[in-house]
C-alpha cells in the first residue's frame, strides 16, 4: 500500500478539524495509507523564516526527520507548510555546509536529517489517482466553484515544477467532484494571510482579502474550493469580519469527502465560521433526485 507521513500543520489541528478529518476519510478510501508522527509547527515559510532563518531551518529539518527512519514522505494540506518543508529540504540537499549546522544542533536532541524524504502537497497525490477518485464519486455535486490555487503550491516554479501562470489542475480535479471551476478575476493572487500580513498588518490582509471575495462573487459561484489550511482560513474567518455576503469555504479534501457521500458533519462543515448549510441543502436535494 502507498503510504505517507500525515502532516497536518497547525490550523487542521487546532482551528479546522474539518480539514483533518476530510483528509483522513478520503486517503482511507483512496487506499493510500497515512502514519502519524510527533510534529511541531512547520513553522510558515512567511513568517519565522523571515525572522530567524536558522531556528526555522532546524525546526523543519526536525520535522522531517521523523519518518526518516521508515522511509515515509510528509504529506501536507496546507501549501504553508508545504513551502516549508519543501524549501527546507532543497536548501539542505545542495548545502552540506548548512546540512551539517543543521544536525549539530538535531544532535541535541538525538534526532537526525540525511534529506533523504521530503515533502509532498496531497494534491500532487491526488492527481495520481484521478481515476479512482471517479470511481468512488456517489454524487455529481453540479456547483460553480471558485478554486484558490494560493501561492506555496505553485512558486517559486523553478522549484516546485508546476505551471504557475496558467494551471489547469485543480480545475480538473473539482470537476472529478461534478463541479465547474469559474474563472474570475486576478484568480491567482495571494489570498493576503501569507507572509505575517494576516496577524501583522491585519487592515491590508482585510483589504486584498475582500477584493478577492468581489471577484468571487462577481464570478456567481457557490463556494470556494482552496487546498492549504491558512487560506482556508483567511477566506473563512474574513468573510465574519468583512460582515458581507457569505461563500461558503471547502478544502479539497472535503469537496471529495461530499462527492464520496460522506454526511457534511462527518467533514466538520458546521465548524466553519461562513455557513454551509445553503450548499448542504443543495446537495440533500440532489441525493433525493437521484434516488
Ligand atoms: S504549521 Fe504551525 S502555523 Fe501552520 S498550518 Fe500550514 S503553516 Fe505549517
Ligand atoms: S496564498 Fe499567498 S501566501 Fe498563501 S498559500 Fe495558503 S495562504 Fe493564501
Ligand atoms: C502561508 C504561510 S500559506 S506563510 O504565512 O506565508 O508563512
Amino acid at each position: 500500500m502507498e503510504e505517507y507521513a500525515f502532516f497536518p500543520g497547525c490550523i487542521a489541528k487546532n482551528v479546522y478539524p474539518g480539514i483533518e478529518k476530510a483528509t483522513r476519510i478520503v486517503f482511507e478510501k483512496l487506499g493510500i495509507g497515512l502514519r502519524d508522527y510527533e510534529y511541531s509547527c512547520c513553522p510558515p515559510p512567511g513568517v519565522l523564516a523571515c525572522y530567524d532563518k536558522p531556528s526555522w531551518l532546524v525546526m523543519g529539518a526536525r520535522n522531517l526527520s521523523q519518518s526518516e527512519k521508515d522511509g515515509l514522505n510528509p504529506m501536507t494540506v496546507c501549501s504553508g507548510c508545504y513551502g516549508t518543508l519543501h524549501n527546507v529540504w532543497y536548501a539542505l540537499k545542495n548545502d552540506p555546509d548548512l546540512m551539517g549546522f543543521v544536525n549539530d544542533h538535531l544532535g541535541r536532541i538525538d534526532a537526525e536529517y540525511k534529506g533523504k524524504v521530503h515533502p509532498i502537497h496531497f494534491v500532487d497525490i491526488l492527481k495520481n489517482y484521478k481515476e479512482k477518485i471517479a470511481e468512488l464519486k456517489e454524487i455529481d455535486l453540479g456547483l460553480n466553484v471558485a478554486v484558490h490555487y494560493g501561492c506555496h503550491y505553485l512558486k517559486p516554479s523553478s522549484v516546485t515544477g508546476e505551471n504557475s501562470e496558467r494551471p489547469t489542475l485543480l480545475d480538473e480535479l473539482v470537476g472529478l467532484a461534478g463541479c465547474k471551476a469559474v474563472p474570475f478575476k486576478d484568480g491567482l493572487t495571494c489570498c493576503g494571510a501569507g507572509g505575517g500580513v494576516m496577524s501583522g498588518e491585519p487592515d491590508v490582509s482585510l483589504k486584498i482579502i475582500n477584493t478577492k471575495l468581489n471577484n468571487m462573487k462577481d464570478a456567481n459561484v457557490d463556494a470556494i474550493v482552496n487546498i492549504c489550511s491558512f487560506c482556508h482560513m483567511q477566506f473563512d474567518q474574513s468573510q465574519k469580519k468583512l460582515k458581507t455576503t457569505e461563500i461558503p469555504v471547502l478544502h479539497l479534501n472535503q469537496l471529495f469527502g461530499l462527492a464520496f457521500g460522506i454526511r457534511p458533519k462527518h467533514l466538520a462543515l458546521h465548524t466553519h465560521l461562513v455557513s454551509t448549510r445553503d450548499l448542504e441543502k443543495k446537495l440533500k436535494d440532489l441525493k433525493k433526485g437521484g434516488e
